[in-house]
């Protein structure tokens, strides 16, 4: 290195310090946080960049191994980053894009950087919060590498040998001084973005290898690749429902510039199921993407319909909502410049891509109509039926809106309200069965908990018509109870938050099967019926003890029987176990120092953190299909690992 280029290094090299260092410190503000959400986001900022360079066209394989140490390692077969002196900057282009906040690939304008969003903040970003980084590009026939300590080059970039292909190799070991409370890759979680990727870019083979532990001698591993795309993610989210026709229904093209890509079909559920991607990233919150699907699909099928007669004999409008029953889509565009708004993030703001959306789905969804009159009949009909289905409803609907609080109706009797005014104050507890609903209410704090008691088994909203739900007292009681009323004629599901009574919302149920099956039917009804709360963090689950053990006036709970045996242990001879059967062997106080009280209590926050998976889960746990459920709880004793 000659003088004049090491003065040139350090004055740079400073400010991409002082950017470095900037992560270091705020690490959450580039990653979102610092658990196992931030831990595994690492893993997609790193394949982002790669998959930038698959969909520039030049890398159609990815590979991500999960090393034994944790560290991971991510190869592509692209054409590997530059590695000759960056102009401005006087160091490699490797350097630049690994240490310079920002940087990315900024520097090749044209065709690169289209993916990313919450991702998309660079690499120099994960090697900022790693202990560790190996960068090796294999590029005009030789192999170049760097390393680098916590984000900081270690050598200027050097050959190390011969290449006989092109790309680039990252491996980062994450630095768990930053990451404090995880320390594990979860391979399901991998997995799933993995599998999502190779959805979202067709042509595309992405694998994952677990070399942490072998099965049967060989390390797990997945291969991810789709032919099709977005056609075969929709048949994937739909593999336990039934379709109404034959194929999806696949919408591709550019509007105003803004790639749009749009795979759906019908089927025989009553559930709206719609998934959509900015620059691969899942918006959960939806935004004007989705606003303008909804309303070019609106628009086109009731012109269809008009046009086409299907609609003489009805004597009533036809709502959004009817539209979109037993609709599962998958909305991906590409936006440049993405604006994220909205409490997480994930809502697209772009003004400009709800038209665009829009008149793609106006255009090739009526030409699909025109060209597929059979399919047609059957998609207008089956929007006809929910039309009828929700008139005939109108009468339960409207009678829920009433007995909310604000519509006058006053609150259920069943509830035992607590006196605290303040909702961010208020806790409210569903409790299984009448018996358990009184022990609840003995024990509870009635300054600041409220006890609403739910009969047996509540619905199972995954099979019931949407009427079905509005009429359903149980759930009626919810609804009145939390102050939420439902959404309007168009959008049955948008609620209004803004009056909710409660802001931890709190499942509890017995310990056992019967126990967790009604959770999960709870959790079902608000995951179809209330997901703002979810994504709103409201929802909790509370868990009860399974033993308590006893030696004279001692006395421990025990959630595990691991921890039992350890409390049998530590207390000896003379010691006795009694078993919780149910919430209702508990007395008031029990229930109280176990399960309620804010000192000692645990609670698990509902999330959802792969919105996919969990549509699966749910179909999968409450829908017809046995085989796979039963497959799904044997791999899953407790259906602990849904998304609490
Ligand atoms: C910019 C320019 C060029 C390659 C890349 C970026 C690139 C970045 C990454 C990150 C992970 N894998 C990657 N592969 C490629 C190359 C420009 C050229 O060769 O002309």
């Amino acid at each position: 290195m000659t003088t004049d280029k090491n003065q040139n290094y350090s004055a740079d090299s400073i400010q991409a310090l002082e950017g470095m260092e900037h992560v270091r410190k705020r690490p959450s503000m580039y990653i979102g946080d610092v658990g196992v959400r931030g831990l595994h986001h690492l893993v997609y900022e790193v394949v982002d960049n790669s998959i930038d360079e698959a969909m520039a066209g030049h890398c159609n394989k990815i590979d991500v191994i999960i090393n034994e140490d944790d560290s991971i390692s991510v190869e592509d077969d692209g054409r590997g980053i530059p590695v000759g002196i960056h102009q401005k900057e006087g160091v490699s282009a490797l350097e630049v894009v690994m240490t310079k906040i920002g940087a990315g690939g900024k520097f090749d304008k044209d065709s690169y950087k289209v993916s990313g969003g919450l991702h998309g903040v660079g690499v120099s970003v994960v090697n900022a919060l790693s202990d560790h980084l190996t960068a090796v590009v294999y590029r005009d026939g030789k192999t170049w590498q760097q390393e680098y300590e916590r984000g900081k080059a270690m050598y200027p970039v050097k050959e190390t040998g011969k290449a006989d292909k092109t790309g680039t190799l990252v491996t980062f070991k994450p630095d768990l001084s930053i990451f404090k409370d995880v320390e594990k890759y979860n391979y399901e979680t991998l997995a799933n973005r993995m599998r999502e990727l190779s959805f979202l870019n067709k042509g595309i083979r992405v694998s994952l290898t677990d070399k942490r532990k072998k099965v049967e001698g060989e390390y797990v591993t997945e291969s991810f690749y789709s032919e099709h795309g977005l056609k075969e993610f929709i048949s994937f989210l739909d593999e336990n429902r039934e379709p109404l026709i034959p194929e999806v229904i696949s919408i591709e093209g550019e509007k105003n510039n803004v790639p749009v890509e749009i795979a759906m079909v019908y089927n025989s559920s009553y559930n709206e199921n719609i998934h959509s991607y900015v620059n691969n990233i899942n918006t959960h919150e939806g935004g004007t993407h989705l606003s303008g699907f909804r309303r070019g699909l609106t628009s086109t099928l009731k012109k269809y319909a008009d046009s086409s007669g299907l609609l003489d004999k009805i004597k009533f409008e036809i709502s959004g909502d009817d539209f979109r029953e037993g609709l599962t889509a998958i909305i991906s565009v590409k936006v440049a410049e993405p604006q994220f708004e909205g409490q997480t993030k994930t809502k697209l703001g772009n003004k400009e891509v709800s038209s665009a959306v829009s008149q793609a789905v106006s255009e090739m969804l009526q030409n699909y109509l025109e060209e597929h009159p059979n399919e047609a009949k059957i998609i207008v009909d089956k929007v006809v039926l929910a039309a009828q289905a929700r008139h005939a409803a109108r009468k339960a609907r409207e009678m829920v809106q009433r007995k909310t609080v604000m519509g006058g109706g006053g609150l259920p009797g069943k509830l035992s309200d607590c006196s605290e005014q303040d909702p961010s104050l208020c806790e409210i507890f569903l409790v299984e069965g009448d018996s358990a609903g009184g022990t609840a209410k003995q024990g509870r704090d009635r300054n600041f908990q409220a006890i609403l008691p739910l009969r047996g088994k509540i619905l199972n909203v995954e099979k019931a018509m949407q009427h079905k739900v509005f009429e359903n007292q149980e759930i009626i009681n919810i609804y009145t109870a939390l102050g939420v009323t439902v959404g309007t004629e168009e959008d049955s599901k948008a609620l209004n938050l803004e009056k909710l009574r409660y802001h931890k919302i709190v499942i509890m149920c017995d310990a056992d099967v019967d126990g967790s099956h009604i959770s999960t039917l709870i959790l079902t009804f608000f995951f179809r019926y209330m997901k703002e709360l979810i994504e709103n963090g409201h929802i909790y689950i509370a868990t009860p003890p399974l033993y308590m053990v006893k030696k004279a006036s001692k006395k421990e709970y025990a959630w595990s029987d691991e921890a039992r045996d350890k409390l049998l242990d530590d207390f000896g001879t003379g010691s006795s176990v009694q078993r919780y059967k149910g919430l209702g062997e508990m007395n008031a106080i029990q229930l109280w120092e176990t399960t309620m009280n804010p000192e000692s209590r645990t609670f698990r926050k509902v999330t959802i953190d792969t919105p996919v998976e969990a549509d699966r889960v749910f179909t999968m746990l409450m829908g017809d299909e046995v085989p796979p459920r039963r497959d799904f709880i044997e791999r899953n004793a407790t259906y602990a690992n849904i998304d609490a």
